[in-house]
């Protein structure tokens, strides 16, 4: 009995999990929804996920956890890519708190209304005016602690640069332009060379 990881491909939140599995070298059933096609909102999935959201871990002999963060927090526990220094922890949850707050319902809701629902900024008006913003706003925050460091915190890659990296290194599909955060596209790099980097699309 293997963990079991129900995801849509394309979903950031998603990556950020197999992202951890794979840098933790942990063996996992990988199970694919079309969310588009309303996959994560049948009676069943909701029997597991009331939510009806992706990505959801399947933990044998325990069950469901739910929200990307809360799942790699679990997987991660007790390895370097959570800090042990108590201070540092707290940096790397300040880092994942506002991501979910700010990076992702900007630019990760953008890029869903474009690439997975096709649709163009005119369906939005002016919601998509202010969520491009919001993510405007959560990147240039993010370019500029990225200046002059390698990692968001500390001297090593933790769970914040993961978290951060999923919706942010594919921004360019919600349309905003990598030319504008050199800081960003040098992390980008960097965390592209690790050993265990895999692309978004790869189950
Ligand atoms: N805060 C949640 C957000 C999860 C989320 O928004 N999932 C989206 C895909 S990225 C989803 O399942 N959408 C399908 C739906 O709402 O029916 C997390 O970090 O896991």
């Amino acid at each position: 009995m293997s963990l079991v990881l129900y995801d849509y491909l394309p979903s950031g939140n998603g990556y950020k999990c197999r992202l951890v599995l794979k840098a933790l070298g942990m063996p996992y059933e990988l199970r694919e929804m079309n969310i588009v096609a309303g996959a994560s909102r049948t009676p069943e999935y909701l029997a597991m996920n009331p939510n009806g959201k992706i990505p959801l871990l399947v933990v044998p002999g325990r069950g469901p956890i739910a929200e990307s963060h809360a799942i790699i927090a679990y997987l991660a526990e007790g390895s370097a890519l959570i800090p042990a220094d108590p201070y540092e922890r707290a940096l790397m949850w300040q880092w994942m708190c506002c991501e979910q707050y700010q990076l992702e319902p900007g630019v990760a809701t953008v890029r869903f209304w474009l690439k997975s629902l096709k649709k163009s900024p005119a369906d939005f008006g002016e919601r998509y005016t202010e969520r491009f913003q919001r993510g405007a706003d959560a990147l240039a925050v993010l370019e500029r602690e990225l200046k002059g460091r390698n990692w968001l915190v500390g001297d090593k890659v933790t769970l914040a640069d993961i978290a951060l990296f999923a919706y942010t290194h594919v921004a360019d599909e919600a349309g905003y332009r990598f030319a504008d955060y050199p800081a960003i596209s040098a992390w980008i790099a960097r965390l592209k060379a690790l050993p265990w980097y895999a692309p978004i699309n790869e189950p």
